[in-house]
């Protein structure tokens, strides 16, 4: 395995970083306290090919690997979580989930708008009752001559409000069978399709997370996605490939908050040297570093067997629940390193610190991961 970044991979990085410096660092504190959802940047970010990474180009997509997928994603979050997490979501979830399930007709329709940004993506599963029980979803899908109708909600849906299109995941059987939910499209504007509350959320307040309100709403018979019944398989195939990303999330996360840290212990001095100079800094420092490569490591092994189309659903859950906890400890010891400066709105720790916790329980709690872990070693 090559250790190093490809070319395509480093030319990639420079891109995103000049554009995260340019369009995102002067503005993320300002998105970060209002909660504005700021779509103009994803509209620029599609201009790059950066919200179709895998999308193969005859969709409108990029057609990069998963290796620079991460490099995406990482950048970003390495300035802003909340940026991250929309690339991620929008890229993984709904997009992927229409690449990899979808229809010749359906990523004919959709890909190049949603690869392009035209049209920003959402992805619903859960629901207010059900989030780590994810088969256990209330919503319905009842067939009425040619079309769906959907009846029910779902929570915490990222772009829930501003995205243009939905894939959404409904009961369509019995509840508890394994075949029972199929994965749907849902366009906005749809009658009986609306969105509810924002989420008013400890970090990653740039990333827009609201309710999706199905009432009634009739779609066409051919909006399902691939196979009646095969809604929650296709759910947890498409949490495989999205987890690495959330991973990816973590990893920029970590590497933000550590590099921001290493520059601060080598110019704040205390007791006549910086304090990088004592060991008790010095160590934390190891620690995160450590760490970190240790991600980056996990990360590459899992993207590597989605590169080569392996099933990776136990290397998914590990990179994402070890990156995960990785970005919260490096967040909280960078914040520790910053002293009382860490704890201000001054310095971009304090944001790293709180964004960092979601990587924790989104697309999967760190104890789902452990479950889907254990279940795989245990077969
Ligand atoms: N890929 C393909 N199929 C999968 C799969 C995977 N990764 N994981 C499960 N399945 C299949 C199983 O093989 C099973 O099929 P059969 O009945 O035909 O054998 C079916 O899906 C049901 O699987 P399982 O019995 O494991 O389902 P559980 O209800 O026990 O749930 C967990 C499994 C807990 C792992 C799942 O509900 C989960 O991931 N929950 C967390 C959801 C989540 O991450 N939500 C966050 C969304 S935020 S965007």
């Amino acid at each position: 395995m090559d250790f190093e970044m490809n070319e395509n991979q480093l030319m990639i990085a420079q891109m995103v970083r000049d554009f995260a410096e340019k369009e995102i660092r002067p503005h993320f504190m300002e998105w970060d306290e209002t909660q504005e959802f700021p779509v103009h940047v994803f509209k620029k970010l599609g201009e790059l090919g950066l919200m179709g990474v895998f999308i193969p180009e005859a969709y409108g997509g990029s057609g990069f690997s998963y290796f620079e997928y991460i490099t995406v994603v990482s950048e970003i979050a390495k300035v802003c979580g909340s940026i991250g997490l929309s690339v991620a979501a929008h890229n993984s979830l709904c997009t992927g989930h229409i690449y990899y399930h979808g229809s010749e007709e359906q990523k004919k329709k959709y890909l190049p708008k949603l690869a392009s940004a035209e049209w920003i993506g959402a992805w619903g599963l859960t629901e207010t009752g059900t989030g780590s029980d994810a088969g256990g979803m209330n919503t319905t899908a009842v067939l009425e001559g040619d079309h769906w109708v959907l009846n029910g909600s779902k929570n915490f849906i990222t772009h829930g409000k501003s995205g243009d299109i939905a894939v959404v995941i409904a009961r369509t059987g019995e509840k508890g069978a394994s075949d029972g939910t199929s994965a749907f499209i849902v366009e906005k504007g749809t009658p009986g399709f609306s969105a509810g509350k924002k989420e008013n959320k400890m970090g990653m307040r740039a990333s827009e997370t609201c309710e999706l309100i199905f009432n009634d709403c009739r779609i066409p018979k051919e909006n399902l996605i691939g196979v009646l019944g095969e809604g929650f398989k296709q759910a947890m195939q498409i949490l495989d490939g999205g987890r690495i990303s959330i991973g990816a999330l973590s990893l920029g996360i970590a590497k933000g908050a550590y590099e921001a840290a290493l520059k601060y212990s080598k110019e704040r001095e205390q007791f006549g040297q910086p304090i990088s100079k004592f060991q008790s800094i010095a160590f934390k420092l190891a620690d995160m570093a450590t760490e970190i490569e240790a991600s980056e490591l996990l990360l590459y092994q899992a993207a590597y067997l989605k590169n080569q189309k392996k099933k990776m659903t136990k290397e998914s859950a590990i990179a994402k629940y070890y990156a995960s906890e990785v970005a919260v400890r490096t967040a909280n010891e960078a914040v520790q390193i910053f002293g009382g400066y860490g704890y201000t709105k001054d310095f971009p720790v304090e944001k790293f610190y709180r964004d960092a916790k979601l990587c924790t329980i989104g697309e999967g709690t760190s104890e789902i991961q452990k479950l889907v872990i254990s279940r795989e070693i245990l077969k």
